[in-house]
């Protein structure tokens, strides 16, 4: 007789225990800007994850330009993926695994609530040759600080972005570089900024090497980006991020963003 094991089944079989985050690792994230926790998702969950990328990949090649569909945003042109916004509108098992407790819990330590808004929950892929890269910049820019679409209501920040490689990150394949502590400069609208490399110190830039299920959580504050993928293989990276319930005024792409979610612990 054949067992038919469903994805989610699979995936509850194999899940690790949540971690809560030591005293140092929260005065890091909030002093360097970010922090890396290794190897929190098993290579068989990874798997799982990278099949959702591989099926989104294929619908987002055969999209052309950037639409809506099928309750993700993917933002496209031609054969190129900048990125597939909301991917759990149309893989919702993705959206099982953001609101895992591995995630969960180190996000609700550092913003100290058990519920939070997810804005995000997005793919990057950069394919070999595709060109995609992320100039220096903050993703409280993204959240509308400095409009009506954001308030910083804790004063540090009130989100946290968490970034989980599918493939393995290596120095060739575009990694993301942080600024260490450029967290603590505030706010620098980078994207007005004649040159940006008279804000803050280019030559600090720390590359983050990662291996598929490693995850880096890093602060709105934090400045960042990535160059091309100049290797011969993928550099996937899932996205979640997570707001503070009151921070976000902004509807979001997506069927379902800006859920909120609660940190289950059973
Ligand atoms: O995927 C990348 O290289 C960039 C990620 C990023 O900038 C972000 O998550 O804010």
């Amino acid at each position: 007789m054949q067992i038919n094991i469903s994805h989610s089944n699979e995936f509850a079989i194999r899940k690790k225990k949540p971690i809560s985050l030591t005293v140092k690792e929260i005065e890091d994230f909030y002093t360097i800007g970010y922090i890396v926790l290794r190897n929190l998702f098993e290579p068989s969950e990874v798997d799982l994850i990278s099949q959702c990328f591989d099926r989104l990949q294929k619908t987002a090649q055969t999209l052309g330009s950037t639409q809506i569909y099928n309750g993700s945003q993917f933002v496209v042109e031609n054969q190129r993926i900048d990125r597939i916004v909301w991917m759990g509108g149309a893989e919702p098992e993705l959206l099982k695994i953001s609101e895992e407790a591995r995630i969960l819990l180190p996000v609700s330590q550092l913003l100290k609530v058990n519920s939070m808004e997810q804005l995000i929950c997005q793919g990057h892929y950069k394919l070999p040759g595709d060109q995609v890269k992320f100039d220096w910049h903050q993703d409280c820019q993204h959240r509308g600080l400095g409009t009506a679409d954001w308030i910083d209501i804790d004063g540090r920040g009130s989100y946290v972005q968490t970034l989980m490689a599918i493939d393995e990150v290596t120095v060739h394949n575009g990694p993301v570089s942080f600024i260490p502590y450029s967290v603590q400069k505030g706010y620098l609208a980078l994207d007005q900024a004649a040159q940006v490399s008279e804000l803050f110190d280019i030559e600090s830039a720390v590359p983050l090497l990662m291996q598929p299920g490693d995850i880096a959580f890093f602060s709105p504050y934090a400045i960042h980006g990535s160059e091309e993928n100049r290797s011969t293989g993928s550099r996937r990276v899932f996205i979640n991020g997570f707001a503070t319930p009151g921070a976000n005024q902004k509807v979001y792409p997506g069927n379902g963003a800006g859920r909120t979610v609660r940190l289950s612990l059973d």
